[in-house]
């Protein structure tokens, strides 16, 4: 039947994923929004049939006719969502980052690793953009020899209000880390972070922009430029080098116009407008693979490896030096 979904957070997000499930998605129907502002989740809600709203995440899952959980609470609010899922058996959605930390990560990790099975997909949806697919799809194929590097950039027109420099990675960066791993199908060894003098159009005390180096278990030398206040749109591109050739997404030129003496086109805003088409497939994705009983994509052990990662990296803020990142062994449940 219809897949009943309790979504946690009615905020930016919360709120896209509600209207997705609503007007986008087939299969699936929001049966209940959670969020500690009582009436935000009820604006979410008012317009849709049969869905209600509370303002307590666990009340939230045992509303009758839940059957999965899609979290989009901040990052914070990640882990105790997550347990309450698992003790009632709920497969989920999470946001990512799955947690701020590692050590709660772990905890996390342990607790699926108990019940036996994969229950969460976590929304690294970089992984399920038209463009991100392709170029995955080339570099398996291997048309171009072997990837030597990747190029990432990464701009957002203006950092959220208090963004600090170790938000700068587990927000942001930390899509360059899932999309290293996942294209490159390997885990990171070392990072070290490279700062030039901070842009004046970044807050006071913010970093801003950085360059960011990971170093692969593969030998792979992967840059990111994360520039979280650049001002003019919301852009995301990857270029991988390889033996023979390059291949490269994210100029995405949309509409190409000629007037009054210019050519060019616009830029989109942010995320939730340039990676629409993501979001979309990777929900519909979690739905139909729910509905079979299974779990696909990115899981728990993908958020801990990134947020060792971060860990790493904010270690590589403050000292300026290489960082070598300690990863455990992949547990079985994750192979
Ligand atoms: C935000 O949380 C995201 O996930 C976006 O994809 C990213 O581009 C942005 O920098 C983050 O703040």
């Amino acid at each position: 039947g219809t897949l009943g979904v309790a979504v946690i957070g009615a905020g930016r997000m919360g709120a896209d994923h509600v209207r997705r499930i609503d007007e986008v998605i087939s299969g699936a129907r929001v049966a209940v929004v959670a969020d500690v502002d009582g009436a935000r989740a009820e604006a979410l809600t008012d317009a849709i049939e049969g869905a209600v709203a509370c303002t307590d995440p666990v009340a939230a899952m045992d509303v009758p006719g839940v059957d999965a959980v899609l979290v989009a609470s901040p990052g914070a609010a990640h882990e105790a969502a997550l347990m309450a899922a698992f003790d009632r058996g709920l497969p989920v959605l999470c946001e990512k980052p799955l947690t701020p930390d590692p050590d709660s990560a772990l905890r996390v990790l342990a607790a699926e690793q108990r019940g036996g099975r994969r229950l969460v997909q976590l929304g690294f949806m970089r992984r399920y953009d038209a463009d991100y697919l392709a170029l995955k799809a080339q570099l398996t194929r291997g048309a171009y020899g072997r990837p030597l590097m990747l190029h990432h950039t990464h701009r957002n027109v203006a950092s959220p209000p208090g963004c600090t420099d170790t938000q700068t990675l587990h927000d942001s960066a930390v899509h360059e880390i899932d999309v290293t791993r996942w294209l490159l199908d390997t885990e990171i060894t070392a990072v070290r972070v490279l700062r030039p003098a901070p842009s004046g159009g970044a807050p006071e005390g913010l970093h801003d922009p950085q360059l960011i180096v990971f170093e692969t278990a593969d030998g792979h030398l992967v840059d990111t430029e994360l520039f979280v206040n650049c001002g003019f749109g919301y852009q995301v591109s990857c270029e991988a080098v390889c033996e023979r050739g390059t291949a490269r997404i994210g100029d995405d030129r949309g509409v190409f116009v000629n007037a009054a003496g210019r050519w060019g086109g616009t830029i989109p805003p942010g995320f939730v407008e340039r990676f629409a088409g993501a979001y979309d497939r990777q929900v519909q994705r979690w739905v139909n693979a729910t509905r079979r009983g299974t779990v696909e994509g990115p899981g728990c052990w993908d958020g801990y490896a990134a947020a060792v990662v971060c860990r790493a990296g904010f270690q590589a803020q403050r000292t300026g030096e290489r960082v070598p990142v300690d990863l455990p062994e992949r547990p079985a449940l994750y192979r």
